[in-house]
């Protein structure tokens, strides 16, 4: 399939997605949404036809770069959907319009969750995080904004070190912030009132897609009697999980681990680099979303009231 140039935008967004210059599910999102608003903006279709074609080019550009997220293809679908219209005008203003509702409700669902997850915080709490999750961190934000004192234990999450966004983030807020290495996390658990961290895709048995390393903390922490809470929108929740499809977990380049002046002390290994892993619900107490908070076994009540039973073709195929 020949597909039609994508403007320098959405050929940027998407390259920092795949990258990682963009990371984060609910930033990715946000940034393919506004993407494919700059596509529309600075299209020059000469027909409905040509706009649509180009409008679902740059989906599948965007929507290629990294196939755990469900965030995005949830992005893309919402911003595709709302595309509406007999002229390329109308065509436009319809990608427009929706692009702007789609990021002021992302925007609004992460206060909202940021308040349900903030009612679990104590005054004097200690939470420990993996990785880096606007999502959970929105959590903390709301209970420091109810004068609650939270204290962090911030795991530093190899192998792209993502907890330093969080404790930087943390810091900011005046939070203390102890930072300690991966392997540390077992020993620090009994100081932890709670792990709190985000997720990239929730699938509808309540499995927890997240940051490689989520499931091992989640079991120790079980083991510990801490409790774990998953911070994340309804926009995380995977629809095709409903009808049997499995996440695909995102392989990365092994010189993300292994960089090639390394490499050549090591030898000739194979280098694995799953990006995520699947934390099961049994060992998760809570997914705290903008629509309440679930127990991960009923997740799959609020996916069917969502989604449906139905799943029909992805808006950026061809008809
Ligand atoms: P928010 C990140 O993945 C982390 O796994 C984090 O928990 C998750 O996205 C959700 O982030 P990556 O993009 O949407 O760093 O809560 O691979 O910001």
């Amino acid at each position: 399939m020949n597909d039609p140039d994508v403007t320098p935008s959405v050929a940027t967004a998407a390259d920092d997605i795949a990258e990682m210059e963009i990371r984060g599910a609910a930033t990715i999102a946000d940034a393919a949404a506004a993407a494919i608003g700059e596509q529309a903006q600075a299209s020059e279709a000469d027909s409905p036809e040509e706009f649509r074609a180009e409008i679902r080019a740059a989906a599948r550009r965007l929507h290629e770069t990294r196939p755990t997220a469900v965030s995005l293809p949830n992005a893309l679908r919402y911003v595709l959907r709302g595309m509406k219209g007999d002229t390329v005008e109308e065509l436009r203003e319809s990608i427009v319009s929706t692009v702007v509702e789609f990021r002021r409700e992302l925007d609004q669902a992460q206060d909202n969750l940021g308040q349900i997850g903030a009612n679990r915080l104590r005054d004097g709490d200690t939470i420990m995080t993996h990785c880096h999750s606007t999502d959970a961190l929105s959590c903390v934000h709301r209970a420091l904004d109810d004068g609650k004192e939270i204290s962090a234990i911030v795991k530093e999450t190899r192998p792209r070190k993502q907890g330093h966004i969080t404790a930087r983030q943390l810091r900011d807020w005046d939070v203390p912030v102890t930072l300690i290495v991966d392997n540390a996390a077992r020993r620090y658990l009994d100081d932890a009132d709670h792990v709190l961290v985000g997720a990239d895709s929730i699938a509808a048995d309540g499995s927890v897609i997240n940051k490689v390393g989520t499931s091992g903390l989640a079991v120790n922490a079980r083991e510990r009697g801490v409790p774990i809470m998953v911070a994340a929108q309804t926009l995380k929740l995977h629809p095709g999980t409903m009808t049997g499809h499995t996440v695909e977990i995102e392989m990365r380049d092994p010189r993300e681990i292994l960089p090639d002046d390394e490499r050549s002390k090591v030898g000739n290994v194979r280098v694995e680099n799953p990006a995520f892993d699947v934390t099961p619900p049994r060992y998760v107490d809570a997914i705290v979303t903008e629509r309440g908070q679930f127990p991960p076994e009923s997740i799959v009540t609020l996916m069917r009231e969502m989604f449906g039973e139905q799943q029909n073709g992805e808006p950026w195929d061809e008809p």
